[in-house]
């Protein structure tokens, strides 16, 4: 079994991993909860031995009815890493130097505090996490808005699924997958469209291998040849970033051919005329040209999505991170919305979000233009709705995204930044210029498990409990919203990010709160409508956790969206023009370099790499490269090069791949010591304000064996964190 081919365990792995029954050793508890790394929100069962976890098993039902992935198998003993955090620290005399917790948290709220009074409460700002729980982030949230009086608050979601959740909010009304993991099995197509769930949501790959093996068709469109597509009955090679005009050029076939579903059109939709005369301008010639798909594969790929009974479109960041990214799930919502492909059963535009709790983060309001719940903060209503829940006066301006805030970090006017669970100092684009953001800031506070290279920037850093150390509840990608729970006590004096958060608010003015997740899960029903339905008593009797909207009590939970109509009434058709990448190929950077993931690691590694099990599969990054490519160059498998962007260059080691074509090159972006941030272009969307991160200008250049030996006896390549 190679890494790549890896979709799951496989029966004999699954058994293996169940082991005897726990009831038979004394001394074992099993605990139920959610595995920490993607958002497909697979069931984790953990084997406790006293105060230690000793593996881990899939638990029942959906989405993962059993079955683990690589990393939801080997990945969970970072928890017990001789590198956690235990104890708070302070910056004294340039050292992050060991302290109390109350002195820690004292000191945060009289910063912070003190930059509101003297320069404004726009000059602090929050990031939020999608590593952490719903009700961590209703409360952060909370406390950036009702405590300090700012909405500057955001979360590394911007750097994926910003465009998800404004595009889909904008089309249909909810900005989340429409449909379900499992309702993949049974459709009859499935177009996966800048997504590569193989690696990144293996056990949604394994939904979408079920649908296969009874018969659906699979389209898949992707710059590299992915491990999914050897399913796929049509494989669309684009060009990165021309996404908008090979949807077009489809729905051009689609229209042309009269296969638009027209009861559909004009039962439930608006402004088809304006999309339409868009649409008319994109045939499949032309797409040929900028995408490099040849026009008969445009066509064929059009036909046999619109007729099949039921279509699934799964995307993912491939779509999203792009200069054009929003107008990207606005075109894949368009497609959906002209054959009559959503509100049914196993049909929809299905985003994978990737952080086990991203969806969740922002249906708690963990951004800057809505409260919990998507309520606008600029509408007078919904403000006063909070306002009386909070017993604040909230601020009714729109905040700073991510993106705007670490610029305007650079410009010295976020002067405080409170990070919670992220890692933007390896995250973010351009790492020149975020790593100047940081530590330009008067005072940055890191809320983390591990001193990540944003906490080694921190004047403060505060240690939270782990996923396997707290309660709480996360919401999945298919807006699952489950339980996780502590089975082992906080490693040192860790204490959970809740218990941290509502001691800062409370010494921020808020009073003492509510007194644990409960009660905060019973604030955010009476705040967030979706949620209206849930308590922990409910949850703790759901095994599979339950769908949004939820609105009651006695509601049993949402399977997929709009079935019965949109909320807005209407559902828009949005025109949508292509539009190219903001950075292309030339003279001096003739290749372009897309970034994402691999299978064994996980975003910035700070879990991952500090897996024995994932570690020891793979350390280090490798630029993969077409083998002409490489030949050209004189470059043979596991040489180092450097790759070099107009932002920077790092030393990689090379890896020939067919899956790249001749014009392109790979390098995931979770290894610090050749990080593809140092390279990738922070230029963003300017409706999701998600950055570029798939598309940048780069060469590659062959090192001579002197330069190789001199690195080596540097040791240029910074450690990896010890597995
Ligand atoms: N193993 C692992 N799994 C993860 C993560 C991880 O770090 N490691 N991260 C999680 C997170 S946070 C997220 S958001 C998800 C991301 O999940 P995905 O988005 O599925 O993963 P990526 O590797 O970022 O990229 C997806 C695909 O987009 C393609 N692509 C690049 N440019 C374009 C383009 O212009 N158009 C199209 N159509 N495709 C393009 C890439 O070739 C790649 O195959 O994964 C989650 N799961
Ligand atoms: N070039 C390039 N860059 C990318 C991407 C790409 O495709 N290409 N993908 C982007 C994507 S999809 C994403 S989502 C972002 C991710 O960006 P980040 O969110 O910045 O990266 P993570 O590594 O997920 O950081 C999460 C942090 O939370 C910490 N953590 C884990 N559990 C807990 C907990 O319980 N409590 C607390 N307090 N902390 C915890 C982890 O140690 C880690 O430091 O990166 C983006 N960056
Ligand atoms: S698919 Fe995602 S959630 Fe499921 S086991 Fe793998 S990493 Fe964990
Ligand atoms: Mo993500």
């Amino acid at each position: 079994m190679t890494p790549s081919q890896f979709t799951g365990t496989t029966q004999e792995d699954r058994e293996d991993s169940r082991g005897p029954s726990c009831s038979a050793r004394p001394g074992w508890r099993l605990v139920e909860t959610v595995c920490p790394y993607c958002g497909a929100g697979c069931r984790l069962r953990l084997r406790v031995r006293g105060t230690r976890l000793s593996g881990v098993e899939g638990g029942d039902g959906p989405p993962n009815h059993g079955w683990l992935c690589l990393k939801g198998r080997l990945g969970w003993d970072f928890a017990h890493h001789p590198d956690r955090l235990t104890v708070p620290l302070v910056r004294k005399g340039g050292l992050l130097t060991e302290t109390s917790w109350a002195e820690a948290l004292d000191l945060v709220a009289a910063r912070l505090s003190e930059l509101v009074r003297v320069s404004g409460a726009g000059a602090v700002a929050g990031l939020a996490s999608g590593k952490c729980t719903n009700e961590e982030n209703f409360v952060f949230q909370k406390l950036m808005r009702a405590g300090l009086g700012t909405n500057n608050i955001d979360q590394c979601g911007r750097l994926c699924h910003a465009a998800s959740v404004a595009g889909l909010t904008a089309a249909f009304g909810a900005g989340a997958m429409t449909n379900s993991i499992d309702e993949l099995a049974s459709a009859d197509l499935i177009f996966i469209i800048g997504a590569n769930p193989t690696v990144a949501h293996p056990l949604i790959a394994a939904r979408i291998e079920e649908a296969c093996s009874r018969g659906a068709r699979l389209i898949c469109a992707d710059p590299r040849s992915i491990e999914i597509a050897r399913l796929a009955d049509l494989r669309l090679q684009h060009l990165p970033g021309t996404d908008a005009a090979l949807l077009n050029a489809m729905m051009h076939v689609i229209l042309e051919e009269g296969l638009a579903d027209e009861r559909f059109i004009a039962g439930r939709t608006e402004n088809f005329e304006a999309f339409q005369a868009v649409v008319r301008r994109y045939p499949p010639e032309l797409a040929e040209v900028v995408s490099g798909v040849p026009a008969a594969k445009i066509r064929e790929a059009a036909v046999l999505y619109a007729q099949a009974p039921r279509s699934s479109i799964v995307y993912s960041s491939g779509l999203t991170q792009h200069t054009t990214g929003l107008a990207n799930v606005l075109s894949v919502a368009n497609l959906a919305m002209l054959t009559g492909n959503v509100g049914r059963e196993s049909t929809g535009v299905n985003p994978l979000l990737g952080q086990v709790n991203a969806q969740g983060a922002c249906d708690m309001g963990a951004l800057p233009d809505v409260f919990p719940g998507y309520q606008p903060v600029c509408v007078p209503a919904s403000r006063e709705r909070y306002e009386a829940a909070s017993g604040c006066q909230l601020p009714g301006q729109p905040g700073l995204t991510m993106t705007e805030i670490l610029a305007a970090a650079a410009r010295g006017e976020v002067k405080g930044l409170f990070v919670l669970g992220a890692n933007p100092a390896l995250s973010a684009p351009d790492l020149k210029h975020t790593t100047h953001a940081l530590r330009r800031l008067e005072f940055l506070v890191v809320q983390d498990i591990f001193l990540t290279e944003t906490a080694e920037l921190a004047h403060v850093v505060l240690p939270g409990a782990s996923f396997v150390e707290k309660d709480g509840t996360v919401t999945s990608t298919e807006r699952r919203v489950q339980r996780i729970r502590r089975a082992v006590p906080p490693a040192g004096s860790a204490r959970s990010d809740l218990d941290i958060l509502l001691d800062l608010a409370d010494r921020l003015g808020l009073g003492p709160g509510p007194g644990g997740p409960d009660e905060v899960m019973n604030e955010i029903a009476r705040m967030v409508p979706d949620y209206g339905g849930l308590s922990y008593r409910r949850l703790d009797t759901s095994p599979a956790g339950i769908q949004w909207p939820c609105p009651t009590p006695d509601h049993p939970g949402t399977r997929y969206l709009h079935r019965y109509g949109f909320s807005g009434g209407r559902a828009p058709f949005s025109p949508v023009d292509y539009q190219g990448p903001a950075e292309h190929p030339d003279e001096d950077y003739p290749l372009i370099l897309t970034t994402g993931c691999v299978l064994e690691h996980s975003q910035t590694g700070t879990m991952s790499r500090r897996s024995t099990g994932l570690g020891g599969l793979l350390q280090g990054a490798g630029v993969e490269l077409n083998p002409l490519l490489a030949a050209e160059m004189g470059v043979s498998d596991g040489d180092p090069v450097r790759v070099v962007s107009r932002r920077g260059a790092v030393v990689a080691r090379a890896i020939l791949s067919l899956s790249v074509g001749r014009e392109m090159v790979f390098l995931p972006y979770h290894f610090r010591e050749a990080s593809a941030n140092l390279l990738t272009n922070p230029a963003f969307d300017p409706g999701a304000k998600t950055p570029e991160l798939k598309v940048a200008a780069v060469r590659i250049e062959r090192l001579d064996a002197a330069t190789i030996s001199a690195l080596a006896a540097a040791g240029a390549h910074e450690k990896a964190p010890a597995g």
